[in-house]
């Protein structure tokens, strides 16, 4: 039986799906981040293509599908489904540990360690709490929560409160939330704050503990509920608005919150970097490669012929990280993919 195409909109969304699917298996459960990489980059340029693909020799000419992808494409085309994916969603073994690495602090390799021992249910999970770490054992108790978008308007809640607590540390900070917020989606998984203090530069001598006095301010103020991991730079927890005096009113979701801070001289590539996506990073990484420069969070660098890279050169907004590569300058709302 043929598969029908989907209508309006994303016209090769089926098959999007399909290749995502094959994308996460390769990140969860053979573990070769190499071929999730492939099938997820296959799986968004499908998505965003316009038209309905018709072969896999069609396909093909797309950038970021090759022989492999195009001949399952032909599979997908002509049988409705693909072998390949029809035994991975029989295998319960590949499907527990798919779940398991939906909890925070589960990777592929806690999700194989704990399937191996019989652990694949939440249920399973509540029972042997003994056997998770603290960030995984939140991970659980919030399991559900988690895997709750924050609509929009929530998250501007969430920036004002937390942005108003960050002042209250030193009116001198600079937050930013990027990750999809910044990228103006509708709803996001979790807020992501980049922090940047002028008195903190990348040359300063003393390692900043701004971190910690932030968190401790937003504990105190009841907005950050716990910690999932604290270091110098970065903080990963969970956060939720103020609970309601009105006892009718549902109480505020848990969410997770994600601060970074960066040294003031790098803020833009600390911007750019944390409002991705994740895939528009890579994307632009490459490119600047290409181009003979070093893109990461921190700086851009030449890289000369000898292949070692050298002093980053100084931005003084976004748009110079893309005129410097030679790349269009794509607005925070254009970087989705
Ligand atoms: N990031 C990245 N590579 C990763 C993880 C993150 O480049 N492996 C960058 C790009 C992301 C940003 O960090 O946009 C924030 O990470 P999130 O996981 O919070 O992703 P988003 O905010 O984009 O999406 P969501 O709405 O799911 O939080
Ligand atoms: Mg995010
Ligand atoms: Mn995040």
């Amino acid at each position: 039986s043929k598969r029908k195409a989907p209508e309006s909109g994303k016209p090769n969304s089926d098959i999007a799906e399909i290749l995502m699917e094959l994308a996460t298996y390769e990140r969860n459960v053979a573990r070769n981040i190499h071929k999730h990489n492939v099938y997820k980059k296959a799986a968004n340029v499908l998505a965003k293509h316009p038209e309905r693909i018709k072969s896999g020799a069609e396909a093909r000419k797309l950038d970021g599908v090759g022989d492999k992808i195009a001949k399952k494409i032909d599979e997908i085309l002509s049988t409705g489904q693909l072998q390949k994916l029809e035994k991975i969603r029989a295998d319960d073994s590949s499907q527990a540990i798919n779940f398991l690495t939906q909890v925070t602090g589960i990777g592929p390799a806690a999700a194989k360690k704990l399937v191996d021992e019989g652990i694949t249910t939440l249920e399973d999970l509540k029972n042997n709490m003994d056997k998770l770490n603290h960030h995984q054992q939140i991970g659980v108790k919030h399991f559900h929560e988690f895997n709750e978008r924050i609509p929009r308007p929530e998250m501007l809640q969430l920036q004002e409160i937390a942005f108003r607590l960050i002042a209250e540390v030193d009116k001198a900070f600079i937050p930013t939330v990027c990750g999809s917020f910044r990228r103006g989606a509708l709803s996001s998984g979790d807020i992501d704050i980049l922090l940047c203090h002028p008195g903190h530069t990348s040359d300063s001598k003393s390692k900043p503990k701004f971190i910690k006095e932030i968190v401790n301010k937003m504990e105190t103020g009841g907005f950050v509920t716990d910690t999932l991991s604290i270091g110098e730079t970065k903080f990963m927890g969970v956060c939720r608005l103020p609970i309601s005096d009105n006892k009718d009113e549902k109480p505020p979701l848990h969410r997770r919150i994600d601060i970074r801070l960066i040294p003031h001289d790098q803020y833009y590539f600390g911007t750019l970097y944390f409002t991705g996506s994740d895939m528009f990073n890579k994307n632009m990484r490459t490119h600047a490669l290409e181009k003979g420069f070093t893109l990461n969070e921190y700086s851009i660098r030449p890289v000369g012929a000898t292949g070692i890279p050298g002093e980053p050169v100084p931005v003084t907004c976004e748009e110079d990280i893309f005129t410097m590569i030679d790349y269009p300058y794509k607005k925070p709302e254009e970087r989705s993919v």
